[in-house]
This record gives C-alpha cells, sequence and structure tokens, in this order.
C-alpha cells in the first residue's frame, strides 16, 4: 500500500494556499468551501487512482456540459435539487413549518415574464392536437383561508415533451402563463395534457446517465410557482397519474401529495357543453400556503431564469 500523499505536509501546504487560506483577501466562506471540495476532489483521485487520462476526460465532459447549456439539467438528474428541497423542508420544520402543498424542485426549463391573466387563462396556442386539459383549484392559506390575488405561475411541455422557448418550434410563451386568483382563491385553466420529459437523447446529461445505466425520462408533469405577498413563495410540481415514469422519474421530483386525480370525461353532453369534439381530462388542485416568517430560510430562490425574447 502507497502511503497517502494527501497527509503529506506538502500536499496540505498546496491545498491551502489553492484555497486562499494563507491570505487575508477574498472571502472566508468560498475559501472553506473550495478547500473543502478541492481536499475531497484530491481525495477521491488517490484513492480510485484516477488516470491522468480519465481525469481530463472529466475536464472534457464538464467543458461540454457547460457550452450545452446542461448544467441545470444534470444537477436534477444527480439527485442535488431534490437535496436542497429536503433541507428547506428540515429548515421549515425548524421554523414550526409544517403541512401545506409539498414543495418539488423548479428545474431548469422556467421563463420568466409569461403573459397574466386574471382567473382564467388558455395555455395552449392552439397549434396541437392532444387531450384537451382543464384544471381548477383554490389557493389557500394553513388555516383555509382563501389568498385572493395570489399568481399562479404554471408551465408545462407540449405533447411531444417540449418545452417552449427551448424548443423553438413553439410559439412564444406556449403553455406558460401567470393567472391571478380570484376573490375566492381560484383559478381556472385550459391546455393539453403534457407528454413526459426525456433529456437529450446525445446531450451531456444522458451521457453521464448511461454511464450509471439510468434513463433519463421524467413523468409527465405541470410545474406551478405560487406567490402572493406576505406568503412564502412554492415552487411544485404536478404529476400526471398513471405515467409509467410516476415513481421513476430521473430527476426526483414525485411526492406523495403531488399527484392528483384525473377525471377522464367522455359523456357527449359534457363534451359539448365544453365546445370539444373528443374527450377531455379534468384535474382539481389546491395550493396551500404558508405565511412569510422570519425564522425560515427564503423560498424565492435566486437563479438566472432566460426572458423570451
Ligand atoms: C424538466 O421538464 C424538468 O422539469 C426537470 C426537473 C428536468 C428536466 C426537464
Ligand atoms: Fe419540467
Amino acid at each position: 500500500m502507497t502511503e497517502s500523499l494527501l497527509n503529506s505536509g506538502n500536499v496540505k501546504d498546496l491545498l491551502a494556499k489553492v484555497s486562499g487560506l494563507t491570505n487575508d483577501a477574498g472571502n472566508p466562506r468560498v475559501k472553506q468551501i473550495v478547500h473543502r471540495l478541492m481536499s475531497d476532489l484530491f481525495r477521491t483521485i488517490e484513492d480510485f487512482d484516477v488516470q491522468p487520462d480519465e481525469f481530463w476526460s472529466a475536464v472534457s465532459y464538464i467543458t461540454a456540459l457547460g457550452q450545452a447549456n446542461e448544467a441545470g439539467l444534470l444537477v436534477p438528474g444527480l439527485g442535488i435539487e431534490t437535496f436542497l428541497d429536503l433541507r428547506m423542508d428540515q429548515a421549515e420544520r425548524k421554523a414550526g413549518i409544517e403541512g401545506g402543498t409539498p414543495r418539488t424542485i423548479e428545474g431548469p426549463l422556467y421563463i420568466a415574464g409569461a403573459p397574466l391573466s386574471k382567473h382564467d387563462a388558455r395555455l395552449d396556442d392552439g397549434s396541437e392536437q392532444g387531450e384537451v386539459l382543464f384544471m381548477d383549484g383554490q389557493v389557500r392559506d394553513m388555516d383555509g383561508n382563501p389568498v385572493a390575488g395570489a399568481i399562479v405561475d404554471v408551465w408545462h411541455a407540449n405533447t411531444l415533451g417540449g418545452y417552449s422557448f427551448f424548443d423553438p418550434s413553439q410559439s412564444k410563451f406556449n403553455l406558460r402563463r401567470r393567472i391571478e386568483t380570484d376573490e375566492q382563491g381560484r383559478y381556472t385553466l385550459r391546455t393539453l395534457l403534457p407528454a413526459g420529459y426525456a433529456c437529450p437523447p446525445e446531450g451531456q446529461t444522458q451521457k453521464l446517465l448511461d454511464q450509471l445505466g439510468r434513463h433519463g425520462n421524467r413523468p409527465a408533469h405541470i410545474h406551478f410557482f405560487v406567490t402572493a405577498p406576505n406568503y412564502r413563495k412554492l415552487t411544485t410540481q404536478i404529476n400526471i397519474d398513471g405515467d409509467a415514469y410516476l415513481h421513476d422519474d430521473f430527476a426526483f421530483a414525485t411526492r406523495d401529495g403531488l399527484i392528483p386525480a384525473v377525471r377522464r370525461s367522455s359523456d357527449p353532453a359534457a363534451i359539448h357543453a365544453r365546445g370539444l369534439n373528443a374527450p377531455f381530462a379534468e384535474i382539481t388542485f389546491d395550493f396551500i400556503m404558508h405565511r412569510e416568517a422570519a425564522t425560515a430560510p427564503n423560498t424565492v430562490v435566486t437563479r438566472p431564469h432566460a426572458e423570451a425574447a
């Protein structure tokens, strides 16, 4: 057994200098975290006897990941976004905040600035055929009071699993809307049932997933940000029940309480009443929000969001 280089004074000094621990400038927290990360990386290289060609293939991988704008896709694929959610849940429990609609990850495909309407919106631009979905629900607080004027910011994929903006074949803000709740805290919407998302098969995220023996599929889902003044921002999704990947999500976002019943309606009178000519689906989903609390971490996550040009 060769002795550990990591325990040698030389490498300890190297890591301290690398991380700026030997100077008085910079940011102390960044220094400590970089020191931990670099120490763990060096240890991994040593423990697994990582060869130079293996190491440089990892550098190429990270370069290509960034160039393909897939860093935000690999993060949920590696469970990191879910881990951040679990930590937020834990911090809230500590602050006495429990229950309400469970949070789940935002994912990388939100676009800010979708059209805003009052109480009701149609999300699809009418260019696609698919199963029409009517959704409705109420935003309430933990005491059961309706939250009037809440903004339900909703986004989802089309029937091919693609998101507008990222899929240039779709119209601007297709399947993306912001809906303001009415006096009873209610919202309604009309859209098309989405298909599940799959990582680009030739992409960098899928390349690593292949090495892990994993698929890159998500069950069909609909994303929401729900916000209202003096309430904690809720970031969540619902899953479409019955999807083959419902409990096998590559992004680990499925949670109990986020799989509402899908009611199918094929009654001719009901179809006619909706102005349709084919069976449709309905989902009712209420959002239960917590009042803002100074003792719990902010739920407004600052991360770059593209804005449609
Ligand atoms: C998605 O639609 C998504 O929601 C996540 C988390 C990752 C990739 C695609
Ligand atoms: Fe998504």
